[in-house]
Formats: C-alpha cells, structure tokens, sequence
C-alpha cells in the first residue's frame, strides 16, 4: 500500500479455525515495520508511516491450512494548519498568523517556529479565531535574527501528545525587517489663509519609537522641515510598540501655481536605513488676480467703472489698472468694501471692491480693467473684463 509519510494505517486478519496466519509489514527500504504474529485471531496493528512510499504487507502461513481476509485502512492524524502571514512588529519582532489543529487531539497543539533555517521555539495555538476557534495563533516572535531585510519564516504543526500522525508543515512567508521610515503623506489643501499650501501625514523609523524629522520639498527645493510628534491613533494603533506620537502636519508658501510636493522621512541618526521618500502629491493653484469689471457707465463727462479684484497669494487689497480704448486711464487700490466677496471668500476679507471716476468723451469707448499681481508674489497681471460703454 502506498502510505505517505504522516498517514496511519491499520491492518486486520482473520483466518479460518485450525489456522495461524502472521502478518509482516515491510517499510519501502524493506526493513520489517510492523507485523503481527500471534497465535489467535484477529491479528491486527497498526501505526504511523514516517517515510513516504510503497510498504508490503505479507501474509506468512504458520500453521494449518485454508482462508484468511485481511481489512487494512489509511487515515491522516497528522495535525493540519495554516501560516496566514507574517509582518513586522518592532524591531527584531514579528507577529505570525495561522492556525493548526489535530484531528485525533481534543486540546489546542504546539507550533514550532523557525526563521531562515533557525528554530525560534514552539508555541501553544489557542487563540481565538470566528473560522476555526481557539486553534488559531497571532504569535509574537523576538529574535535576533530577525536583522533589517526579507527573512524566511516557517511553521511546523506539532502533532499532539500520545495521538497518531507526524508533525505538519504548515506554510513559510517572507517577511520584510524595515529600517528606513515608512510613512504617508495623506494630503494636501490650500490655506490655512492666503498664498500656502499646508499637508499632513505621518512617519516613522522603524529602529527607534522616538518621533523622526520630516522634510517636505516643493518642486524639488528644501520648503520645510518638521518634527513628526504629532498624536495619530491610527497609527499608534498599528504599530503599538511604537505609540501615536508620529504624525506631522505644517504648511509653505506657494511660490507657483503648479506644485510637486515630496515628503521624505528622516532615518533616526545611528541606525540602519537611509531617507525615505513617503510621497508626493501635485496641486495646481491661482496665484494670478481673480476679479471683475463690473460696471462701466457714463455720468455726465465722467466715465464711472466699479468691481472687484483679489491676488490669491495675500488678503491685502491690490491694484487694477482701467485702460479706455487701449489707453491707460489710471490706477486704483481695489481696497473698497464689498460684502459679497467677503462672504465668497471668507480668508481674504472684504476689502477688495474699486470704484473709479474720470473724465471721458462723448463717444463709444471700450473700457478694460486689468488686475495687478500682487508684487513679490507668483503670477501675472490678469484681464478682469472689458465694458463697451455707449
Ligand atoms: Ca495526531
Ligand atoms: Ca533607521
Ligand atoms: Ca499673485
């Protein structure tokens, strides 16, 4: 019969009254496994194969002559189980998930543990699971070997006290020992308040709990440095060993309107690992005035025009330049109140209304408004609109 090694079998024989037939059971090296060779029937055994192969049963006669009918069974007794994963707790400590139990064992068994070749110990698997009960295990494993880089972990079932079957190989994973920072950089928004952008996420280096630096970089140049201290329970929860105290958030001001910022977690100084980019997020901002001519009409010999105008990079009031028919007419600081833009955008308050007066002819004019960039700021003057005025 061809038996794997872990599977049991069992063996037995009748014979007729006045018979002794003997059983001999020979493992596929042909040493004699087992066998049963008494004087009565029936003659029976029974065990564990521990290689894989073909065993032969042989039926000696002993004694008399006539029939016999041998039953034989195979069954698996060997524990089975599951290694689920294997990730990254702290440093030199992963935590290993599985389960494994024994189909002829009422207890919980053991689950030896080794990482690349080295064993780590076994481990009673009584944890709780909904799928299979308390024969799963969530197993905490410190060891020195567990050095920065992949390591191999495997699992062995260990078959239960005094029942039938072998030890079970249950899975191998790799697992990866971080030592640059990991981390996120989760977003990023306008504001607070005009002309930056602020962002937020968080880092850590996985050789120390202590908080690490973060450097953010717009368009590839140095735009700020911060201390990842922040209180994160997210993230104090995944990672308990090293607690909640690594989120950052902090904000730079905008330079341009399109901006590529990158985040790099700093490596904590005197341990293994190097900086590591967390991310980059692009953003396209206005940094170029926004407003409107809103009116321009004639008031006796003077030409009245009225509206709007903000640079998105300051609440400061700017200038608008009113040309008439192509020609500079004068300046204005739009600075005047207008409760409207106030409330459509609440960061730049309201003072940003113009009126202008001035002397014009009696003839059809075109009448054009430009927005000036606020000075030192990104961005260009802008055409708020233009009034045909008759
Ligand atoms: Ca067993
Ligand atoms: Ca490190
Ligand atoms: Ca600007």
């Amino acid at each position: 019969m061809h038996l794997n090694a872990g599977q049991s079998f069992a063996v037995a024989m009748e014979g007729d009254p006045g018979t002794d037939f003997d059983l001999y059971f020979y493992a596929p090296d042909g040493t004699l496994a087992d066998g049963s060779n008494g004087y009565t029937y029936p003659e029976q055994f029974g065990g564990t194969a521990t290689v894989t192969g073909d065993f032969i049963l042989e039926v000696n006669s002993f004694f008399g002559s006539g029939n016999y009918a041998v039953a034989y069974g195979i069954f698996n007794w060997s524990p089975v189980g599951h290694l689920d994963a294997v990730s990254f707790v702290s440093p030199q400590t992963v935590l290993a998930w599985g389960w494994a139990a024994d189909p002829d064992y009422d207890g919980p068994i053991d689950v030896q543990y080794f990482v690349d070749g080295s064993n780590l110990g076994q481990y009673t698997a009584q944890f709780a699971r909904p799928d299979v009960g308390p024969r799963g295990f969530a197993q905490t494993l410190t060891s020195s070997n567990f050095t920065p880089g992949t390591h191999n972990v495997c699992a062995y079932a260990i078959n239960g006290p005094n029942s039938d079957g072998l030890n079970s190989f249950i899975g191998c994973k790799a697992v990866y020992i971080p030592s640059s920072p990991i981390g996120s950089l989760d977003g990023i928004m306008y504001g607070p308040g005009p002309g930056k952008l602020s962002m937020w996420g968080w880092t850590l280096d996985p050789d120390t709990a202590l908080p690490i630096q973060v450097h953010l970089y717009d368009n590839g140049s140095p735009a700020a440095a911060l201390t990842a201290n922040q209180n994160r329970p997210d993230i104090g929860y995944f990672f308990p060993y090293y607690g909640a105290s690594h989120g950052y958030e902090g904000s730079i001001p905008i330079t341009t309107s399109h901006n590529v910022i990158c985040a790099y977690g700093i490596n904590a100084t005197g341990t293994p690992g190097s900086n590591a980019l967390l991310g980059c997020r692009v953003v396209d901002v206005a940094v170029s005035p926004i407003g409107s001519l809103d009116l321009a009409y004639r008031d006796g010999t003077n030409l009245i025009t009225s509206g709007w105008a903000i640079d998105p990079d300051t609440a400061s009031s700017i200038q608008v330049h009113i040309y008439v028919d192509g020609v500079f007419q004068g300046a204005v600081t739009a600075g005047n109140p207008r409760g409207d833009i106030g409330a459509a955008f609440p960061a730049y308050g309201a003072n940003h209304g113009f009126t202008t007066t001035s002397p014009v002819t009696a003839a059809r004019h075109t009448v054009c408004a430009y927005g000036i960039n606020d000075s030192g700021t990104p961005g260009n003057n802008v055409l708020l609109g233009c009034r045909l005025m008759q």
